[in-house]
């Protein structure tokens, strides 16, 4: 029994196929602007603007080299089987093959390998991303409250022993912004220095990062997680909730605003005359809206989300 298959000529079925490959190519072509050439380029992320960025950056892109490379030995293989293998007339019946060992033993050699590849590089990043160097030049406690941030920014010296946990702050004297439904906070860094993130939460868990730092961590209620990043380029980025906290956490975007040594010395200043000094960091959601310098009316706006 052979398959009725509809003969077709060679000549129409190779101008439709040659007309259809001009027209993708076109549609690809003209679909790309400029700023979608840069995001190909850069494989979909965002410049990097930490010193730490750039090992999520190459981690990503060796990914994608590994999965293109798998890519093309699958495909190969299938179109290599296709042609070889395919029915040469409508009565043949093809050798009948129980099994192939060295086929069986590639196909369960090769995964493993590759599992082990990639997981010892991600071990590698991650211990970068996560390193914690005992003296940071700087610290920021950071509360992620339902549903905005609190930047707290120490002022004078910082102990570098304290543990952050229990009241143990690095500084004497903060000055704090904190947002809330109605307005996206801003964080502003200094640039070129190694700042350490305290990160706590007096409500759900949030997640604490910035897509151009190409780094996040979670903010778990009941601890303080620690990141350190090194912003190396001035600009304003965008930072934002990584994690799903509840029904305003669309809400929870801040700014970053990576900014000369000066210009942070001068919004440090800018915070405290505006009042917003406090002895110990702002770390609860309630607290965070209540303290003075906040105004009543935003903290009654707060109490209503
Ligand atoms: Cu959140």
């Amino acid at each position: 029994m052979g398959l009725q298959v509809p003969k077709l000529s060679g000549a129409p079925v190779r101008r439709t196929l040659r007309i259809a490959l001009l027209g993708a190519t076109m549609l690809v072509l003209a679909g790309c602007s400029e700023a979608d050439t840069h995001q190909i380029k850069n494989l979909a992320m965002p410049d990097r603007a930490s010193a730490q960025g750039p090992y999520t950056y190459e981690l990503w892109k060796w990914a994608w080299v590994a999965a293109m490379v798998t890519g093309l030995i699958v495909w190969g293989l299938i179109f290599y089987v296709v042609v070889k293998f395919r029915r040469r007339s409508d009565d043949e019946i093809p050798r009948q093959t129980r099994y192939n060992l060295p086929l069986e033993v590639f196909y369960t050699i090769a995964p493993v390998l590759m599992c082990v590849v990639f997981f010892s590089h991600t071990v590698r990043v991650q211990d970068v991303m996560t390193e914690l160097d005992a003296e940071p030049d700087m610290t920021v406690e950071v509360t992620g409250q339902q549903w905005s941030w609190t930047f707290n920014h120490g002022i004078g010296e910082q102990n570098t022993d304290a543990t952050g946990v229990e009241g143990d702050y690095a500084y004497d004297e903060y000055v704090y912004t904190s947002g809330d439904g109605n307005e996206i906070p801003t964080l502003v860094l200094p640039v070129d220095q190694r700042i350490q993130f305290n990160l706590r939460s007096p409500d759900v868990i949030h997640n604490f990062g910035v897509p151009s730092f190409l780094t996040r961590m979670d903010v778990i209620p009941g601890r303080v997680n620690k990141l350190q990043v090194t912003p190396t380029v001035e600009g304003t980025y965008a930072g934002k909730c990584y994690e799903l906290c509840g029904v305003y956490h669309s809400r929870m975007l801040f700014q970053v605003e990576v900014v000369s040594q000066a210009k942070y010395d001068a919004y440090l200043g800018e915070l405290a005359e505006a009042g917003q000094s406090s002895d110990e960091p702002l770390t609860g959601g309630a607290n965070a809206t209540t303290q003075t310098g906040l105004g009543e009316s935003q903290s009654q706006e707060g109490s209503q989300e």
